[in-house]
C-alpha cells in the first residue's frame, strides 16, 4: 500500500520550507512539492531536496558508540552508554562541583529538545555552564535588537511584507546561496517597482540581482551605516515627527553621525561618495523601506553597535514599527529563532526571560517544581565556555553542533576538547567532533520525531514525524530523560514532544517570547503561528487558543498570498517592547576589526556559505549529490591579487593568520575585492579555514569576529604540474603584472 504524504518541513536553514514527505517502500523517504506552504510555495533548494539521504542507515549512526581501552570508539548497547555518561557526570560534580560539567546546545534542535536541554542543565546537573551555536550566529542582532525595540524576534515582519515595501539594503547576506526560495520575494520586490540595495564585499549571485551593490571593505559596515545616517541628516531627509514621537536618545546618535563625513566614509569603506547618495535616496524616497541583516555585519567584533547603526538609519527615517518598514535579522539554522528563546543560551530562562530577574527565576522554578534559589546564574558564551574547556569545565555534553569544524580558531578549540575528562556527544552521524566523544549516542531526526520550531519570521511550525526511524537510535529527549533518572530525577523529563511543549507553553507564559496560546492542535491545523501569542481564556480550545487580536495587515485590505496567519505577524506598530515604548538610538561610533592589515599579514579575509553544503558540512558532506556540486573548499581572490601572487585558477593557496593556516584551491573572481580573501567554513582538515578565524569577542553578544581576520597567502602547489610554486606571499615579494 503507498503511505500518504506527511507535511513538514526541511532539517535544514531558518526558511523552514515546506515540503511533503512519503516513505520510500525500500527504506527512506522522499520529499516532493507542498505548494500549501506560503513562505516557499513548493520551491526548495537541493539540500532540502536530498535531505533523505541523511536518514538512511548507510552514512549514520545506528549504534551507541564507546571508547573502549585501545583508545578506538566501539559499539555499545544503550544501557552501558547512559550509564558511563551519567556515571561520568555524577563524579566529576561530586570531585569539581556542577560547574565543572558543561552543555553545548545547538539552533538547529527543536524548541522542545532546546528547552528540555536547558532544563537538564540547570535542574539536573545545577551548572551555569550552557551556552550553544547560536551564540556564533545572531546573537549581536539579538543585542542590538533588545537594545533598541525592547524585544528580539529575527523579522518583525512577514516575510510576505518584502515585496510591498518601497526599497530593502540586504546588509552581507547572500540568500542566492543561503536560501534560494527567499529570493522570489526580492523579485516580486523589484516588479512591483521597489529597490534593492546589497551591501558586500563580494559581487554574489544575490549582488547581481540588486539595483546598487555596495562592497565595502569586510568589517567596515558601522562606518557606512553612520556615513548614510550623515547623509540623511545633510539631506534633511529625517522624520522628526516620528523622532519625537517614538524614539530616545536622537541627540546622542546624531551628534555621533555628524563626524562621518561622505569623503571620510569612502576612504573607511571603499564605498564611492556617489554610490552612498543614491543608496540614501533609495532608502528614503519610498514610502517604506526596510534594513535587512545578515551574517556579514554581525559576525563583527562590534557586531552589536553595527546592526545599532543600521537600526539608527531606520529610526531616523521613521521606518520602524510602521507597516511596512522595519529592521529585520535574518536568522540562520533551522529552529535559530527559537533556540534562542527558550534557555540554551547563557543567560537565559525560558521564554527569553532574563536569568538574573529574579521574578523570571520564581515563575520558571516554580513551572519546574524547584527553589529559585537553586537556579545558577549565568554562564560563559559559547567560544569561552569552549576555551574553559579542561580548564575549569571538566565535562561537556554535546548536542546539536560540530564545533571541531565550526568555531573559531578552530585548531584550539580541537585541542580543548581533546583535555576534556568526558565527552559525550548526541548526533545523527559520526561528527568530526563526535571522534572525539568518549560516548556518542545515535539520535532520531527531523523526519522521524515530531517538534517544533520557529522561522526566521518568527512563525512557529510544527514539524511532524513521517516515518519510523532505524532500529538503534533513541530521540534526544529520551536521552534527557534516561540521564535525568541516572542522575536521580525521576520527574520533569518527559520523552513526549507534545508534553515537553505544554511545559514550555507555561515556563514561557507572561515572557517576551510567549507560546502559552500555541498548541499542537492548531498548529497542526494552521500554516504555523506568529509569537507572541498569549493564551485565551481557553489555551486548548483550537477557535481561541490563540487570541487573533494582534493580527493585521498593514496594507488594510489587500489580498494576501499568505492568509493572515494568527498569533503577531507585526509588531511594534503601535509601540515598542521597551519600557516608554520608544525605541532607543544607539550611540555608536566606528571602530577598526580586531585584526587589522600589516605587514606580515596583509590581507582581509572573510568566511561564509555555498549553497550546496550546510554548516560543519557533517549531514551534507554526507550527500552525493550535494558533494558532486561542492566538493571541497576554496579561496575566493581577485585576479590583480592572484597576479601578484603568482596564483593561478586552481594552486593550491596557504592562508595563513596568527592563529594557523588552511590549503585550499585558488578561484579567481573579479566579484572580490582585491584587499580581500573569501572561504567558505563547511569543510574540516587542510581546508578548514576555521583554523585561521580570529575568536576575538562582541564585547556585548559575545560573538565570534568570523567575517573578518588578517591573513597573508602564499602559493604551496601549481595546479598544472602539482609541483610546489615558489611564488612568495602577497605583500611580501610582489611578482609582475
Ligand atoms: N547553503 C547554506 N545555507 C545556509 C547555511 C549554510 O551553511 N549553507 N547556514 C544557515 C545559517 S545558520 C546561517 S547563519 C545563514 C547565513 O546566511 P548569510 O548571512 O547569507 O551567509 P554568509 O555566507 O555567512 O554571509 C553572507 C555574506 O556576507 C558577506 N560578508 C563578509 N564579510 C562582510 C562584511 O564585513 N560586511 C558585509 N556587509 N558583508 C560581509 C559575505 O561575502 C557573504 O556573501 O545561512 C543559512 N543557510
Ligand atoms: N568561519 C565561519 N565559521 C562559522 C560561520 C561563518 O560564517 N564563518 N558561521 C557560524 C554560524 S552562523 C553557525 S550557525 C555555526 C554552525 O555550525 P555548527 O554548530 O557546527 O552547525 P552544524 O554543522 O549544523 O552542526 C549540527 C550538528 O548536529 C547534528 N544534528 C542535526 N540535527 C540534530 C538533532 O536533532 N539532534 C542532535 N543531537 N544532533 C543533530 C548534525 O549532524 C551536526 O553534526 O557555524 C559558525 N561558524
Ligand atoms: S532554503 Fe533552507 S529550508 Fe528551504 S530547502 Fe533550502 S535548506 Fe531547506
Ligand atoms: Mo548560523
Amino acid at each position: 500500500m503507498q503511505s500518504s504524504p506527511t507535511p513538514t518541513h526541511c532539517p535544514y536553514c531558518a526558511l523552514q520550507c515546506g515540503m511533503n514527505l512519503t516513505p520510500a517502500p525500500g527504506g527512506g523517504a522522499e520529499v516532493t512539492e507542498r505548494a500549501d506552504f506560503p513562505v516557499n510555495r513548493g520551491a526548495l533548494c537541493g539540500k532540502g531536496r536530498s535531505a533523505p539521504a541523511v536518514l538512511s542507515s548507510r552514512v549514520r549512526l545506528t549504534s551507541p558508540l564507546v571508547r573502549s581501552g585501545d583508545g578506538t570508539l566501539v559499539p555499545a548497547g544503550w544501557e552501558e552508554a547512559l550509564d558511563r555518561i551519567a556515571g561520568a557526570l555524577a563524579r566529576i560534580r561530586a570531585q569539581h562541583g556542577p560547574d565543572a560539567c558543561g552543555v553545548f546546545g545547538g539552533g538547529g534542535l527543536t524548541n522542545e529538545k532546546a528547552y528540555a536541554l536547558g532544563k537538564f542543565a540547570r535542574v539536573v546537573l545545577g551548572t551555569s555552564q550552557i551556552d550553544y551555536n547560536g551564540r556564533f550566529c545572531m546573537s549581536s542582532a539579538a543585542a542590538a535588537v533588545t537594545r533598541a525595540f525592547g524585544l528580539d524576534r529575527g523579522l518583525p515582519f512577514p516575510l510576505a511584507d518584502i515585496p510591498r515595501t518601497g526599497c530593502v539594503i540586504l546588509v552581507g547576506s547572500n540568500p542566492a546561496e543561503t536560501m534560494p526560495p527567499f529570493l522570489r520575494y526580492f523579485t516580486e520586490l523589484r516588479e512591483n517597482g521597489g529597490t534593492l540595495v546589497v551591501v558586500d564585499p563580494r559581487r554574489t549571485r544575490t549582488a547581481e540581482q540588486a539595483d546598487l551593490h555596495l562592497a565595502p571593505r569586510p568589517g567596515t559596515d558601522l562606518a557606512l551605516a553612520l556615513g548614510l545616517l550623515h547623509l540623511v541628516i545633510a539631506e534633511g531627509r529625517t522624520d522628526e515627527a516620528y523622532i519625537a514621537q517614538r524614539t530616545t536618545g536622537w541627540e546622542e546618535a546624531r551628534a555621533a553621525a555628524m563626524a562621518y563625513w561622505p569623503e571620510y566614509v569612502e576612504r573607511v569603506t571603499g564605498v564611492p561618495v556617489p554610490q552612498l547618495r543614491e543608496a540614501v535616496r533609495m532608502f528614503c524616497e519610498p514610502a517604506s523601506a526596510m534594513v535587512l541583516t545578515a551574517r556579514g555585519p554581525e559576525q563583527q567584533s562590534k557586531g552589536t553597535d553595527t546592526v545599532g547603526a543600521w537600526i539608527n538609519l531606520c529610526l531616523a527615517t521613521g521606518r520602524a514599527g510602521r507597516p511596512l518598514s522595519g529592521y529585520g535579522c535574518l536568522t540562520g539554522q533551522g529552529n535559530g529563532q527559537g533556540g534562542r528563546e527558550h534557555g540554551q543560551k547563557a543567560d537565559q530562562l525560558p521564554g527569553y526571560r532574563k536569568l538574573t530577574d529574579p521574578a523570571a527565576r520564581r515563575h520558571v522554578a516554580g513551572v519546574w517544581g524547584v527553589d529559585p534559589d537553586s537556579l545558577p546564574g549565568p554562564g560563559r558564551s559559547a567560544y569561552e565556555l569552549l576555551d574553559a574547556l579542561g580548564t575549569d569545565i571538566r565535562a561537556l555534553l554535546l548536542m546539536g553542533s560540530n564545533p571541531v569544524v565550526s568555531a573559531p580558531r578552530a585548531a584550539h578549540v580541537e585541542q580543548r576538547l581533546r583535555s576534556l575528562d568526558f565527552l559525550a556527544v548526541c548526533d545523527v552521524v559520526l561528527s568530526e567532533t563526535a571522534a572525539l566523544a568518549d560516548v556518542v549516542l545515535p539520535v532520531t531526526q527531523w523526519a522521524e520525531e515530531t517538534g517544533t520550531v520557529t522561522s526566521l519570521e518568527g512563525r512557529v511550525l510544527l514539524r511532524r514525524r513521517a516515518l519510523a526511524p532505524p532500529d538503534g537510535v533513541r530521540s534526544d529527549l529520551e536521552v534527557l530523560h534516561e540521564l535525568a533518572a541516572r542522575l536521580g530525577v525521576e520527574k520533569g523529563f518527559p520523552t513526549d514532544p507534545e508534553e515537553v511543549f505544554d511545559e514550555l507553553r507555561r515556563a514561557s507564559a507572561g515572557g517576551p517570547a510567549d507560546y502559552s496560546g500555541i498548541t499542537y492542535r492548531e498548529l497542526a491545523r494552521e500554516n504555523g503561528v506568529f509569537w507572541p501569542c498569549p493564551a485565551g481564556a481557553e489555551p486548548d480550545d483550537p477557535e481561541d487558543a490563540c487570541l487573533d487580536v494582534y493580527a493585521q495587515d498593514p496594507a488594510g485590505d489587500e489580498d494576501l498570498d499568505d492568509p493572515e496567519p494568527p498569533g503577531t505577524p507585526r509588531l511594534f506598530l503601535d509601540r515598542f517592547a521597551t519600557e516608554d515604548g520608544r525605541a532607543r538610538f544607539a550611540p555608536v561610533s566606528h571602530r577598526p576589526g580586531a585584526e587589522e592589515p600589516d605587514e606580515e599579514y596583509p590581507l582581509l579575509l572573510t568566511t561564509g556559505r555555498v549553497v550546496a553544503q550546510y554548516q560543519s558540512g557533517a549531514q551534507t558532506r554526507r550527500v552525493d549529490e550535494l558533494n558532486a556540486a561542492a566538493p571541497g573548499p576554496f579561496v575566493e581572490l581577485h585576479p590583480r591579487l592572484a597576479a601578484r601572487l603568482g596564483a593561478a585558477e586552481g594552486d593550491l593557496l596557504a592562508v595563513v593568520s596568527r592563529r594557523g593556516r588552511a590549503v585550499a584551491p585558488a578561484r579567481i573572481t573579479a566579484g572580490i575585492r582585491p584587499d580581500t580573501l573569501f572561504m567558505p567554513f563547511h569543510w574540516p582538515g587542510e581546508g578548514r579555514v576555521n583554523t585561521v578565524t580570529n575568536p576575538a569577542l562582541d564585547p556585548v553578544s559575545r560573538m565570534p569576529e568570523f567575517k573578518v581576520c588578517a591573513v597573508r597567502a602564499e602559493v604551496v602547489e601549481t595546479a598544472a604540474d602539482g609541483r610546489p610554486a615558489r611564488a612568495g606571499s602577497a605583500g611580501s615579494s610582489p611578482r609582475p603584472r
